[in-house]
């Protein structure tokens, strides 16, 4: 009988703690009591056995109920303790990862080519090399860039270091070498500061001595003046020669040729010639016109010449003069990106873009910068250099590059890049590279998006574009199209080995000036290869060894020569930074070239056929930039006067002229 009661009495007593547990509350003291008895009297009544079965399952419930307690705690605990890991590192973020552009990405299919210019460093090496550069940098913009503290203590050291140069104030002489202060003719504007003085006193002294003109510097001026006396003779005011018809052409109608030569005019010491041409810009320049002009070749031609020329000779009617034409070149950037247009009157304030697309080329939105800067700050107005600085940080924020390569072209409605997948550092892209370092170093090396940007372009360069030739194995840069590596390299790329060598002197990378070593000796013999000794306009290199092939190859509409400075110019930075004489004996070399095939009675022409020594071709037609870029480039390079347009104080614009590297106030 007892292993069926036990069980019944289990549920009974179950059933009745149940019920009291719901009525409890309505319950009198002696009903509670009787059924505490009875409950008792029940307990009493089942067996051992019986007992123990109830107590341990009470005891099981109590220890689960136990566990589970403790598990949720610690579940509770291990969830609040990491989310304050979580919010730990997310606070570091911005500490360990100062606003920095994306790192290159791919992995390069031909480093192996390149053992010896390949990065010496990880691109971390040059976020270390960064930090160094920021710790020199002059102050500026504080607010916008938080420095810690022990960079604030080195640029307090540096600014004390600057203002004990402030009293050191210079002024260019003819032949723009530096001068003492009261030997200048007429100041400079109040707004001006003075170049930031780097060399040491020993250099000081031994540069402040004349250094006398050598003979090849005697032919560069002969060369000059030859040119000169046909644009003097048949081209006057207008823009540019015709040598061989003894006339002239006009592309602004604003005497291109004579605003592009007047600085080289100055370094050269032609007083008379500049006079007569001084005297033509007071008198005659007047750019109210009703014509379009290009906002990049204006700007790099006229309003830099003008700029470059008011800081070498200190007379306002230059700055005057720039400050009409920058004014009247203002509504290119009347765009709806603010991307500028193209083309601009200067007489009704009527931008457009070409009519046949509403693109804009990306190297010429991007290399405005240096000129409308200068002109901000020797004016005071902000307008110049926001619109042009807007434009940089538009294009910095931009998709579509690779590695930092940015394609050719730039919609001024969108604001977005165009035509991608093209990426060259020749015609369309060139002087955006040369702009990112230049600006950097103008503004005193502070603005460190531009760093970041150019030394990223760099070894997107490396990583895309370089290649070795057969059978010399030179180191050229090509183009990459659609995925697809083009051994093509304009000469305009020329202006590369000059910007990395400028870079390396300014403190970037060694690799940079061993690039710069390599490129300049292919930019020669893309000269010293063909049978005038002048280089093409474009050429191909053979990458692979093939009997009887030169590493360069010409095609037949290519093999024209307008003249063109980069090499020249490239030539002059390598000689300036590492004072090697083979430099100065290849420029001697292609000046020769130059008088044999491209010079007539008239003054230099283009010429069609670099491949024809007998009959090269005169195209009669003297560009600008042989007087304002490649006979300057010439002079410089020959010369030993570091005074002469000393670097550091001094950054040449993409149509080489010299505009001051800014101090801080
Ligand atoms: C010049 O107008 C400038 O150097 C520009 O950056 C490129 N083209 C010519 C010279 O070749």
């Amino acid at each position: 009988m007892y292993p069926q009661s036990p069980r019944q009495d289990f549920f009974a007593v179950t059933l009745n703690l149940g019920e009291r547990s719901q009525s409890g509350a309505d319950s009198g003291g002696s009903k509670y009591w009787r059924r505490r008895r009875l409950c008792w009297r029940k307990w009493k009544q089942l067996s051992r056995l019986q007992r123990n079965i109830i107590l341990f399952f009470f005891a099981f419930l109590g220890v689960c109920g136990l566990i589970s307690y403790i598990n949720m705690a610690n579940h509770g605990r291990a969830f609040t303790s990491r989310s304050s890991e979580e919010q730990k590192i997310e606070l570091d973020i911005p500490e360990l990862n100062p606003a920095v552009l994306a790192a290159p990405q791919k992995a390069d299919a031909n480093q192996g080519d390149f053992p010896e210019i390949l990065p010496q460093k990880t691109r971390n090496s040059h976020q270390g090399r960064l930090v160094n550069l920021q710790i020199k940098a002059p102050q500026e913009d504080q607010k916008e860039r938080p420095h810690d503290d022990d960079t604030k203590n080195l640029e307090e050291e540096h600014d004390q270091a600057s203002n004990e140069n402030k009293s050191e104030r210079t002024v260019i002489s003819w032949r723009g070498a530096v001068i003492e202060p009261d030997q200048g003719t007429e100041s400079p504007s109040n707004k001006m500061q003075e170049p930031v003085h780097k060399s040491s006193t020993a250099e000081i002294k031994n540069q402040k001595k004349p250094v006398p003109i050598n003979e090849r510097q005697k032919a560069v001026i002969e060369a000059f003046r030859h040119a000169w006396k046909g644009y003097k003779k048949f081209a006057w005011g207008h823009d540019e020669l015709k040598p061989l018809t003894h006339s002239f052409n006009e592309w602004f109608g604003l005497g291109l040729t004579l605003i592009d030569a007047l600085d080289t005019m100055w370094i050269l010491g032609l007083k008379e010639e500049f006079e007569e041409a001084k005297a033509w810009v007071k008198t005659e320049l007047n750019f109210g016109k009703n014509v379009d002009v290009n906002l990049f070749e204006s700007t790099i031609r006229i309003l830099g010449g003008l700029l470059s020329t008011y800081h070498l000779s200190g007379d306002s009617l230059f700055l005057e003069k720039a400050k009409d034409i920058g004014n009247r070149l203002m509504p290119a950037f009347n765009t709806p990106s603010r991307i500028p247009y193209s083309d601009v009157n200067i007489g009704s304030g009527v931008a457009h873009p070409p009519r046949w697309t509403s693109d804009s080329t990306v190297a010429e939105v991007t290399s405005i910068q240096l000129e409308f800067r200068e002109l901000s700050r020797l004016t005071g107005d902000m307008r110049f250099q926001t619109a042009v600085e807007n434009v940089m940080k538009h294009v910095h924020s931009l998709s579509g590059k690779n590695d930092g390569l940015v394609p050719m072209f730039i919609n001024t409605n969108s604001g977005l890049f165009t035509h991608l997948g093209v990426y060259t550092l020749g015609a369309r892209a060139d002087s955006y590279y040369e702009y990112l370092l230049k600006q950097w170093i103008q503004g005193g090396k502070k603005e460190n998006e531009l760093l970041e940007e150019y030394i990223n372009a760099i070894e997107g360069v490396k990583r895309h574009l370089l290649r070795k030739s057969e059978p010399s194995k030179l180191t050229f840069v090509g183009e990459l199209a659609h995925g697809r590596f083009r051994a093509k390299m304009d000469h305009l790329v020329c202006f590369l080995p000059g910007t990395l060598a400028l870079g390396a002197h300014n403190g970037l990378t060694a690799d940079h000036m061993e690039l710069a070593k390599a490129l300049i000796e292919t930019c020669y013999q893309m000269y010293h290869q063909i049978e005038t000794g002048l280089s093409p306009e474009i050429v191909y290199f053979n990458i692979h060894p093939q009997k009887g092939h030169k590493d360069v190859e010409v095609k037949s509409s290519d093999r024209h020569n307008l003249l063109r400075p980069e090499t020249i110019e490239s030539l002059f930075y390598l000689y300036r930074f590492t004072g090697n004489k083979k430099y100065q004996d290849w420029g001697w070399e292609i000046l020769q070239n130059f008088n044999k095939y491209t010079r007539v009675p008239g003054g230099y022409s283009s010429i069609d056929n670099v491949q024809n020594p007998s009959n090269p071709q005169p195209r009669d037609k003297m560009e600008s930039f042989f007087l304002g870029e490649t006979l300057k480039y010439f002079f410089l390079l020959f010369s030993d006067d570091m005074e002469l347009i000393n670097l550091d104080q001094y950054v040449f614009n993409t149509e080489a002229h010299p505009l001051p590297i800014w101090v801080p106030v």
